[in-house]
């Protein structure tokens, strides 16, 4: 190990006599250029950054869009949007109006202003992401042909710029992604697989292309297809012998790591840094580093050894002691300590460039290990652990799926996605998957996710189809995948690299069903996840762990002397072992609440039912002559196709959807019958919700309990956090931010203490558990108290003392469906627990507190009356108050004028009339200009909601 701790850098300096004339850059960069994780600071190199250039858009062969104002980075439907071209694409049924957009080719051009034409000077052009199939010209030059939306692209234009007679223009001609896969489809030789990934509403053929899956149009989403420079581009300029780092790998992970094995916690941390660069690397040069806290102090510094260089890549790594930095944690198991590495390339006296990152020290693995003899001797199943350990300790993972939040990347900014993970903390998650059919997340998203402790499981960009494996396309991949590992590898909140979406459980379970016995399918799908994928990552980083699919049973094997360390489990389980993560959909929702139905796995890593988004937000999408449930806009935008859907018509298979959600409602609750169309429609759509979160609750409440079962079950990701337009689907937060019902049910249910009742629908069992996930025991009391709806309390409630363990529950109370003392179409037993503890890596003791009711879940077949509800708003507090006057209100809803942004601190609660006043405190996010928001707050409960 390098003792180089805390040393300044003249005595480092002097330390290295053989470096005597070496000047180590002090921090040269100013704290504010440092807040960004990914600033590069480059001495020589001449940066044009080519969103300032004057772009064109113009599509061939079409007369009505010749000169446009175009934008780099942007997509050719925002340009067409903003040009008045286009009406807006999110609006009605544009999904389907607008295809003549992904249809037709693109043209961006624009001059490029101000290049050094001194000679000796190298000129590059640098694409961060072209979307997708591309032909460049400079100067009126090819340049080159691409066809990869997640791949860094650069070109060494110096002998087309040295001959242009003139200033070069750029040209960036996009080809329609859409007629260009159907041409590689209907191309000789390529294959056919046994089940079609088409679905309706979509562009067919999305397997051929390396670019968002979910472009070609999702069932939670619109098919835009679109076209553009999505991403920076940049035209470089190199001195005689400069280099310019355009990539930069920084892996730190504990000494002797390896990919998905807990590494030991007291071994010094490895940095291990890698540049990419425009230009080459001298064979005599060298790497220095400086690692920063965020108070500005020089923590470490030193040069980098086992130094390698090769051509363009400039490796070297260094030991740093295990006690010299703060640990980065998750949200709610610790704080999110971040450091600045600088890390620079000299050549005897010269910078050569310099490049700085943010990061952290952590470790985080997913765990796929045999359960242990002292696991077994818990009482855990035996099979194979799959839980997360952060800093080497296991965690509960909770949080839901992130897909894109925007169908058009450019749009998508850091107001966005801060408001939306600041709803992800409030809502005690702590791990998002960023699932593996949209785009490998920008770089300023993880930072966010760095900043506020969310963990990002990412997954490569394949999902739901078996892939091409011809050489060409692996390659392709092969590339995308070295590139991507290598930009995101620094930030704390990367958590695992998967595969790809639904591969094992689904894809290859369905291509077996249907070509039984050929074992082609399995073996081309190991071609590319586990030959190309696996040691992308575990060629560039030990700190990651890999999974070929999301959804898996794990490894039978894992040993680092086979060429590919991983042998795959698949299916080959042994009876009353347990392995793997779930995947859970039940459209039947007649059995939404039969915890049989569940899967018992290791993990949740998606489950869930759709719902409708508010009027509201239907209102910023439609027409008001569509605002009704089943009006055809709103049927063509739901995208959920039934199972068999495949055959049948768009409007059919969204019937379908619109049906399920229909059928659930009523199957559970007193259903909406207002006179006024509007409001009934407002008030269908919230019921929707209700069942939703319902679900949701039920599935995570019993997931949970699964930690102190048998299952040792540590995870729970639903599906899906958040919208990417205005439609019924899985998320718990629409559009714009706009909280559902999910979003503040799941936050109830994610607080560290839970309070839960669970009824076996096989033996009629009743029984309510305390689930903890702190990191040490807690104790307290369960209180459980009888009431019927007018909210008398029928017995005088049972207090039962409890102690729960460390990531554990303990059963509080037990009874039968047929014993209890009242009847559930009556009365319900309200739930509640008080409990001291200590969050984990906090010295303080902390109170916890947490409600849930004992109802039947056919709340339609009780009888509720006015609860005499009253909302009002303190403006001295910022808070509302709300009371239940008269009756039980089930389901208390506070709803948001249309514009206003914000959350409450609770919502979707029941009120008791000996609840009294109850506090509800709101944080507001944005008033939408209109400073008497409060005013336009309503609030509704099930019975007001079926009220005429
Ligand atoms: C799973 C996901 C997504 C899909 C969701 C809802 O299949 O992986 O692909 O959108 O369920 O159907």
């Amino acid at each position: 190990m390098l003792s180089f701790l805390q040393q300044p850098l003249a005595l480092l300096a002097s330390c290295l006599p053989f470096l005597p004339s070496m000047k180590f850059p002090s921090p040269s960069i100013s704290t504010a250029a440092l807040l960004a994780s990914s600033h590069v600071n480059v001495t020589a190199a001449k940066v044009f950054d080519l969103s300032d250039a004057k772009w064109t858009l113009t599509s061939p062969g079409n007369d009505s869009v010749v000169g446009i104002k175009g934008q780099v980075p942007s997509q050719a439907h925002l340009d067409l949007f903003a040009a008045g071209v286009i009406p807006d694409p999110y609006f009605g049924l544009n999904d389907f109006d607008l295809r003549w957009v992904a249809r037709s080719n693109w043209s961006y051009a624009a001059e490029v202003e101000g290049l050094d034409s001194s000679n000796g000077t190298s000129t590059w052009l640098l694409f961060q992401g072209l979307d997708t199939f591309t032909s460049i010209s400079f100067c009126g030059q090819h340049v080159a042909s691409t066809n990869n939306q997640f791949r860094q692209y650069y070109f060494d234009v110096s002998s087309i710029f040295s001959s242009c007679p003139s200033t070069p223009t750029l040209n960036i001609n996009f080809g329609s992604a859409v007629n260009i896969t159907e041409a590689i489809a209907n191309q000789p030789g390529q294959e056919t697989w046994p089940v079609g990934v088409e679905q309706i509403y979509e562009f067919p053929n999305r397997q051929f292309m390396r670019k968002e899956q979910s472009d070609f149009g999702w069932d939670w989403g619109p098919a835009f297809a679109p076209a553009g420079v999505w991403l920076p581009a940049f035209v470089i300029q190199l001195p005689p012998s400069g280099i310019y780092v355009r990539n930069t790998l920084l892996d730190i992970h504990r000494e002797g790591q390896l990919n998905n094995l807990p590494p030991d916690q007291s071994a010094p941390w490895i940095v291990n840094a890698s540049l990419d660069v425009l230009g080459t690397v001298p064979s005599t040069a060298a790497l220095a580093i400086e690692i920063i806290d965020m108070s500005n102090n020089t923590v470490a510094s030193g040069f980098l050894e086992n130094i390698t260089v090769s051509g363009s890549t400039i490796t070297g790594s260094v030991a740093v002691d295990s006690e010299a930095c703060q640990l980065w944690w998750p949200n709610g198991l610790g704080p999110q300590n971040l450091y600045y590495f600088n890390i620079s390339v000299f050549d005897g006296d010269q910078t050569l460039a310099s490049v700085t990152k943010r990061s952290g020290f952590r470790t985080i693995v997913l765990n796929m290990e045999p359960i242990s003899q002292a696991q077994l001797d818990q009482g855990i199943a035996p099979g194979n652990n799959w839980h997360f350990e952060i800093n080497g300790h296991e965690f509960y993972a909770k949080g839901s799926n992130f897909i894109p939040p925007d169908a058009f990347w450019p749009r998508v900014n850091e107001t966005k996605i801060t408001q939306l993970f600041q709803s992800v903390v409030d809502g005690h998650q702590n791990m998002l998957r960023v699932w593996a059919s949209g785009v490998y997340s920008p770089d300023f998203i993880y930072d966010i996710a760095d900043e506020m402790g969310i963990l990002l499981w990412s997954e490569f960009e394949f999902g739901d189809a078996l892939y091409p494996v011809d050489a060409e396309f692996l390659a392709n991949v092969k590339e995308e995948a070295n590139y991507q590992v290598r930009r995101v590898n620094h930030h704390p909140s990367l958590a695992l690299w998967a595969g790809g979406n639904e591969l094992e459980n689904l894809e290859l379970e369905l291509a077996a069903g249907l070509d039984p016995g050929n074992d082609r399918w399995r073996q081309e799908y190991e071609q590319l996840f586990l030959d190309i994928l696996l040691p992308a990552v575990y060629g560039n980083t030990k700190s990651i762990s890999y999974i070929p699919s999301s959804t898996t049973n794990g490894y039978l094997t894992l040993n680092f002397s086979l060429p590919i360390p991983m042998i795959e489990r698949y299916n080959n389980e042994t009876p009353g072992s347990i392995y793997g993560d779930t995947d859970h959909y039940n459209y039947d929702s007649s059995i939404a609440f039969n915890l049989s139905s569940y899967p018992v796995g290791r993990f949740a890593n998606e489950f869930g039912f759709h719902s409708m988004p508010s009027l509201q937000t239907w209102q910023q999408a439609l027409d008001p002559s569509d605002l009704y449930f089943n009006s055809s806009t709103i049927v063509l935008r739901n995208h959920h196709y039934p199972p068999g859907g495949l055959n049948t018509s768009n409007f059919a298979a969204g019937s379908a959807g619109m049906a399920e959600m229909t059928l659930a409602a009523e199957r559970y609750y007193p259903v909406p019958h207002h006179s006024d169309p509007v409001a009934n429609f407002s008030a269908w759509c919230w019921i929707t919700q209700i069942f939703q979160a319902d679900f949701y609750r039920s599935q995570i409440e019993y997931y949970r309990r699964g930690s102190g079962f048998r299952e040792r079950q540590l995870g729970s990701l639903y599906w899906q956090l958040e919208d990417i337009w205005q439609a019924p689907t899985w998320a718990g937060i629409e559009y714009d931010g706009r909280w559902k019902v999910l979003h503040y049910v799941a936050k109830d249910i994610y607080q560290p203490l839970i309070i839960a009742s669970y009824l076996n629908d096989t033996t009629g069992g009743l029984s309510a558990y305390v689930t903890s996930d702190l990191w040490s025991e807690a104790k307290g009391t369960a209180t459980l108290a009888w009431y019927d709806y007018n909210g008398t309390l029928l017995s005088p409630p049972t207090n039962v003392p409890f102690t729960v363990g460390a990531l554990n529950t303990t059963k509080v109370w037990q009874s039968t469906i047929t014993t209890l003392p009242y009847s559930l179409k009556t009365s319900f037993m309200h739930l509640s627990l008080t409990a001291t503890g200590s969050l984990p890596n906090s010295p303080n003791t902390s109170t916890f507190t947490h409600t849930s009711i004992l109802a039947t879940p056919h709340l339609n077949t009780v009888t509720l009356s006015d609860p005499g509800l009253l909302l009002s708003y303190n403006n001295n507090t910022g808070n509302f108050t709300v009371q239940a006057t008269k009756a039980v209100a089930a389901w208390v809803w506070l709803d948001l004028p249309a514009g206003v942004l914000g959350n409450f601190d609770s919502n979707a609660f029941w009120l008791l009339p000996s609840d009294g006043v109850r506090e509800v405190g709101f944080s507001l996010k944005s008033d939408g200009g209109n400073g008497g928001w409060a005013e336009g707050v309503t609030m509704r409960s099930l019975w007001d909601n079926t009220q005429p």
